[in-house]
C-alpha cells in the first residue's frame, strides 16, 4: 500500500538525516510566510498554483518540467501562493522542488505529501515551506492533532483535507480547511464536493476549494459561495507551458 512504501521511505532518511540534522537547516531560522492571511488578502487571486509532473490519475502529465521557471513564472502569473509536490512515487515530487521554489519566490509555499510521521513536518520546515498538508483520509484524529501540534510549533500552518462529512471533526485542527474535489475511491473529480461540505464549515474558516477547477467560471463560482482560494494543478501543469495557462486563467 501507499502507507506501508511510505513509512519504508520515511525511516530510511531519518537514519540518513536525523532531526539534529535537519534542525542546522537555515529554514528554522526565517520566518514562515502566512498562507491563511494572503489567501484572505483582497487584492490576490486565490489561487494556489500547483506544480507536480506526474498524478496518480494522469500519469506523466509534464515530466520534465522545471521548478524553478515554473515557480516563479506562476507568481509573476498573480498565484496567491505555489502548492509544490514532495511527493515522489505518485507525484514525481521531492524536497528539492521544495527548495528551489522557495529560494526563488517570497510568497506562501505549501508542501504537498502523504505526511504520516512528525518526522516528515521537520523535513518540511527544513525545506522551507510555509504549510503542510494534512489528509483526513489518511491519519486518526489523535494523529492529526499531533501531527498539527508540531506543525504549529514550528512555525507551520497546516492545511487539512477533507472528503466528506464524516471527516469534518478532522478541521478543528486545520488553520485552512480544503474540500478536495476527487473522490479517493474511485478517483472521480466533482465540485458537487465542495458546495456539499461549504455550509457544513465553520463560517469564520479559511477554506480551499482542491481538484478538478479547469475554468476561471468555476473558480468565480466558488469565490461567490464562500471559498477564499482555489488548488489548481492538472489544469496548468498538462499544457507545455503552464505558466501560460496560470496567466491566462488569472486574467
Ligand atoms: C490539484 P488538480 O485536479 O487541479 O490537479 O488538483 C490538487 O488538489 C491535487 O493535486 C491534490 C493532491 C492532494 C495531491 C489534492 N490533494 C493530496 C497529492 C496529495
Amino acid at each position: 500500500t501507499i502507507a506501508a512504501k511510505k513509512l519504508v521511505e520515511v525511516a530510511e532518511r531519518e537514519q540518513l538525516y536525523p532531526i539534529k540534522l535537519l534542525e542546522k537547516s537555515i529554514y528554522f531560522a526565517t520566518q514562515p510566510v502566512s498562507l491563511r492571511k494572503y489567501l484572505t488578502r483582497p487584492d490576490k487571486s486565490g489561487v494556489i498554483a500547483e506544480f507536480k509532473r506526474k498524478s496518480p490519475s494522469l500519469g506523466a502529465i509534464n515530466p520534465y518540467a522545471d521548478v524553478a521557471k515554473v515557480s516563479v513564472g506562476y507568481m509573476q502569473a498573480g498565484a496567491s501562493a505555489l502548492s509544490i509536490l514532495a511527493e515522489g512515487n505518485y507525484f514525481g515530487g521531492n524536497l528539492e522542488h521544495v527548495t528551489k521554489a522557495r529560494r526563488l519566490n517570497y510568497c506562501p509555499i505549501l508542501q504537498k505529501d502523504f505526511m504520516l510521521k512528525p518526522y516528515q513536518i521537520y523535513e518540511a520546515k527544513a525545506s522551507g515551506a510555509d504549510a503542510i498538508l494534512l489528509i483526513a483520509a489518511l491519519l486518526s484524529i489523535a494523529e492529526t492533532k499531533t501531527m498539527a501540534q508540531l506543525a504549529h510549533s514550528l512555525g507551520l500552518e497546516v492545511l487539512v483535507e477533507i472528503h466528506s462529512k464524516e471527516e469534518l471533526p478532522y478541521a478543528e485542527f486545520a488553520d485552512i480547511v480544503g474540500v478536495n474535489n476527487r473522490n479517493l475511491k474511485d478517483m472521480a473529480v466533482s465540485v458537487e464536493q465542495s458546495l456539499n461540505l461549504l455550509p457544513l464549515l465553520p463560517k469564520e474558516m479559511v477554506k480551499i476549494s482542491e481538484s478538478g477547477i479547469h475554468s476561471p467560471e468555476m473558480a468565480a463560482m466558488l469565490k461567490r459561495e464562500g471559498f477564499n482560494g482555489f488548488l489548481i494543478g492538472e489544469r496548468f501543469m498538462r499544457e507545455a507551458d503552464p505558466v501560460q495557462a496560470c496567466r491566462e486563467f488569472i486574467n
